[in-house]
């Protein structure tokens, strides 16, 4: 059945959720071959660890006509000058999502299987994810970046199709900013 109304309070300086849902958090040791340089991934998974990052949610559940929300902090970092970023995913029963910068700057790279596209992501800023595009988002500031996202609880989560596909580009850091490199598997 579907749930009650609700009132979610979000902090974007936090990046909680009021009420909260499960929490995730991906370590460097949770991203195995997500990085093309996989052996510096590897060395830092075997070093401190470091959070890249997590995934608060409100109570709303991934059931058929609810709109789950997520709030995503990526940590600011590198490896071997691949900017951190999440997993990246398709939706499994094609429908479309939104994003809501909320803090720092980042980015959401977006793959169909043969065009790619980048939508720079800042506080304010919407990104729209189309039904059948693969999306990852990536910081590419010195800041935690976080962002809001809304999304059919029907729509699922594929990431084996990220695995096999690719993403099309790979994000680096260049300067005091960023460029999108060809894909190379890790
Ligand atoms: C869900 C939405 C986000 C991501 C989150 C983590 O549809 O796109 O909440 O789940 O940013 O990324 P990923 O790729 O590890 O699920
Ligand atoms: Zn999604």
């Amino acid at each position: 059945p579907p749930i009650d109304p609700l009132r979610i309070s979000f902090s974007a300086a936090h990046g909680t959720m009021t009420p909260e849902g499960p929490l995730l958090t991906r370590r460097m040791s949770d991203v195995a071959g997500l990085f093309a340089d996989e052996d510096a991934r590897r060395r830092a998974a075997d070093g401190d660890d470091p959070v890249v990052y997590t995934v608060a949610a409100s109570p709303v559940p991934e059931a058929a006509g609810e709109l789950p929300q997520s709030l995503t902090t990526i940590l600011p970092g590198a490896v071997s000058g691949e900017f951190h970023m999440t997993k990246g995913h398709m939706h499994p029963d094609p429908q479309g999502e939104i994003y809501l910068g909320l803090s720092g700057r980042g980015g959401v790279l977006m793959y169909d299987g043969t065009r790619t596209e980048w939508i720079e992501m800042e506080p304010g800023m919407i990104g729209y994810i189309p039904p059948g595009w693969a999306h990852r988002s990536v910081n590419v500031g010195d800041e935690p970046y976080r962002f809001l996202a809304v999304y059919p609880g029907s729509a699922g989560h594929d990431y084996g199709w990220v695995v096999e596909h690719g993403m099309g580009r790979r994000v680096y850091r260049d300067g005091a900013s960023y460029t999108l490199a060809p894909f190379s598997a890790a």
